[in-house]
């Protein structure tokens, strides 16, 4: 059994407890195990194996005698026991909005419902809605977030392709009839979500690579199949196109593949006025033309040369305008994750993190960053276990001296998430606020606002002048739940007026504020913040999904406030201050 599998199932026990109505400690200490076993350094799975779990800190003896009982049969007698007492669909219901734990098990116990179908069923019935705690509006959200879950069906987030990419693009590239192979499409294109891989391999035999290709093991059905490409679906339901080309072709296809349609276009045309034909094949003379003038292509920025265009980063291929910067050679210089050297807004065990204070800074100091911003909720996030001020103090002493021990060679940011209240107002008070290092100011509830009110309720946080940067602006969690009502030009123009940086939250859930937007901010002058928004140590690699996001908009280090170094980044988040 892999390490994920079986931290997957340590999550499913906690879900299922938590129907059950079980001890709360009991359920944190399964979400622990799980972050353990996803992410210790060491191969915890043989260790599990040979007992050898005595020194994994954080893992009780119920969870080590569990993970071994995994590690050595595969199964778990408590987990197939547990998972008896409720039906198979129920896990799902979590994802939907509205419903906790307390809900999903009246659901179920009240009125049998044991999955999303059900769950549409009673709601659409009248039933759901006659249940003590449901009214009306519940059952209005509830169908809602399921009909917004259905428009999104055929959707993945990034996150949940990013492995099989890297793993399938890896078997390709082993093939020894492989030259090079990549991953195209939306993918490539850093998007928030795609609807499938597009994966591309040069080589001389086709059909050799077709057969390997359909006979990975990640492969769960085979859709098509050809000479020169094939569809498959993984075991998740997540579509995988190949096509194979010859290697004089394969820059070509490259660009083709990688589109998007309307950059595809856009290039087409600008072939087409130096009298060649650009397909996913070759550049080919218009009207009998010779071939005179046609510039030998090896690589995908050969293409882009021969039309007059500097290299454009996949990202930046939206027909956004990017033709026109990249043949003015004034395309970006856009970020890398190396450009990276610190991370704000991130959560510890205070609040609803899985790794404590000094964990999170080991891990932060492992990824070579030169500072880590804790930033755990406030005290009206009662459900993430937000802070009160005595508790917020009191970890304020902790960071300054942890601080102590790291004698200057990396530093911990003392901060807040602090809850954006309905009227705009702060969870803390300003005098609080005064004795942190920086503040990122959230909406965490009441989403349901009109636009204009929710405007100004954002606006009237960022004129707080303690507010360093504004939270996930919209609030959206891809494929799950849509944006809030809020106007966000409005938004932008405030945060440049007040010297307000707007986080880029890199969770790949969020990817807020959506990259669509960060030009016109860039324009005005605000500046980005590229936030994981860690919630265990792992967490913090999130930023890897905010990089390809602040990539599509356009950004460079110069734009990202967390690619300045230590020493110069404390200017940074007391500029706003001094200015006020
Ligand atoms: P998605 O929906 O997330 O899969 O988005 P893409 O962009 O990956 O779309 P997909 O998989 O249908 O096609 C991959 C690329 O192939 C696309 O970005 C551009 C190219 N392509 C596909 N169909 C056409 C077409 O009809 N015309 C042109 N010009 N390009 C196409
Ligand atoms: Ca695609
Ligand atoms: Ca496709
Ligand atoms: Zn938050």
């Amino acid at each position: 059994m892999t390490r994920e599998a079986a931290a997957q199932i340590f999550e499913n026990i906690a879900l299922l407890m938590e129907l059950r109505g079980d001890n709360p400690f009991k359920i944190r200490a399964y979400r622990t195990g799980a972050e353990i076993v996803e992410s210790h350094p060491e191969d915890i799975m043989r260790l599990a194996r040979e007992n050898q779990l005595d020194g994994v800190k954080g893992l009780g003896e119920a969870l080590r005698d569990k993970l071994h009982e995994l590690a050595t049969t595969g199964r778990l007698e408590f987990y197939e026991q547990l998972r008896g007492e409720f039906p198979e669909g129920l896990p799902e219901l979590f994802e939907i909005q509205g419903l906790g734990p307390k809900k999903i098990a009246a659901l179920h116990r009240e009125l049998g419902v044991g999955s999303v179908a059900d769950l549409r069923r009673v709601c659409e019935s009248g039933e759901a809605a006659r249940l003590s705690g449901f009214g009306d509006k519940t059952v209005v959200k509830i169908l809602a977030s399921i009909a917004f879950r259905e428009e999104h069906a055929s959707e993945f987030r990034i996150d949940q392709v990013c492995g099989p990419a890297m793993t399938l693009l890896e078997a390709l590239r082993a093939l020894p009839q492989v030259a090079r192979a990549d991953v195209c499409g939306s993918f490539r294109r850093g998007k928030e979500t795609v609807h499938d891989l597009d994966f591309l391999a040069a080589s001389k035999r086709p059909l050799e690579v077709i057969d390997a290709f359909i006979a990975l093991p990640q492969v769960q059905s085979v859709i098509a199949r050809g000479d020169t490409k094939a569809s498959v679906h993984l075991e998740d339901g997540l579509q995988c196109d190949l096509r194979v080309v010859s290697n004089a072709e394969f820059p070509f296809a490259l660009v083709y593949f990688t589109g998007s349609k309307e950059h595809n276009v856009a290039l087409r045309q600008r072939a087409l006025a130096r009298g060649w034909s650009l397909n996913e094949y070759a550049f080919t003379p218009v009207d009998g033309g010779s071939g005179e003038g046609v510039p030998p292509v090896h690589e995908e920025a050969d293409v882009h040369r021969a039309l007059g265009l500097d290299f454009i980063e996949p990202e930046l291929r939206e027909n956004a305008g990017e033709l026109e910067a990249a043949e003015a050679g004034r395309l970006p210089e856009l970020v890398r994750l190396e450009n990276l050297r610190g991370v704000f807004h991130n959560h510890t065990t205070a609040s609803d993190g899985r790794a404590s204070l000094r964990e999170m800074a080991d891990a932060a100091r492992d990824l070579g960053l030169q500072y880590l911003g804790i930033a755990d909720h406030s005290k009206s996030s009662f459900q993430a276990n937000g802070l009160d001020e005595r508790r917020l103090r009191a970890q304020v002493r902790a960071i300054r001296e942890l601080n102590d021990e790291f004698e200057g060679e990396f530093r911990v940011f003392a901060g807040t998430e602090v809850d954006i209240l309905k009227d705009g107002s702060l969870d803390f008070a300003d005098e609080v606020l005064a004795e942190l290092d920086y503040c990122v100011a959230s909406v965490h509830n009441v989403f349901n606002l009109p636009e204009a009110e929710m405007t100004r309720r954002l606006i009237r946080a960022i004129e707080n002048p303690h507010v360093t940067m504004l939270g996930h602006l919209t609030g959206r969690l891809l494929l799950q739940r849509p944006a809030y009502a809020v106007d966000v030009p409005a938004v932008i123009e405030a945060a440049a007026a007040t010297g307000t940086i707007i986080e880029l939250n890199a969770s790949a859930w969020r990817l807020d504020m959506d990259w669509r937007w960060w030009r016109l901010a860039k324009e005005k002058g605000v500046r980005c913040s590229i936030n994981p928004d860690a919630h265990s140590t792992r967490g913090l690699q999130d930023v890897l999904f905010g990089v390809r996001a602040a990539r599509k908009g356009w950004l460079t280090r110069r734009d990202i406030v967390n690619c300045l170094p230590l020493g110069r980044v404390e200017l940074a988040l007391r500029a706003k201050l001094e200015r006020a």
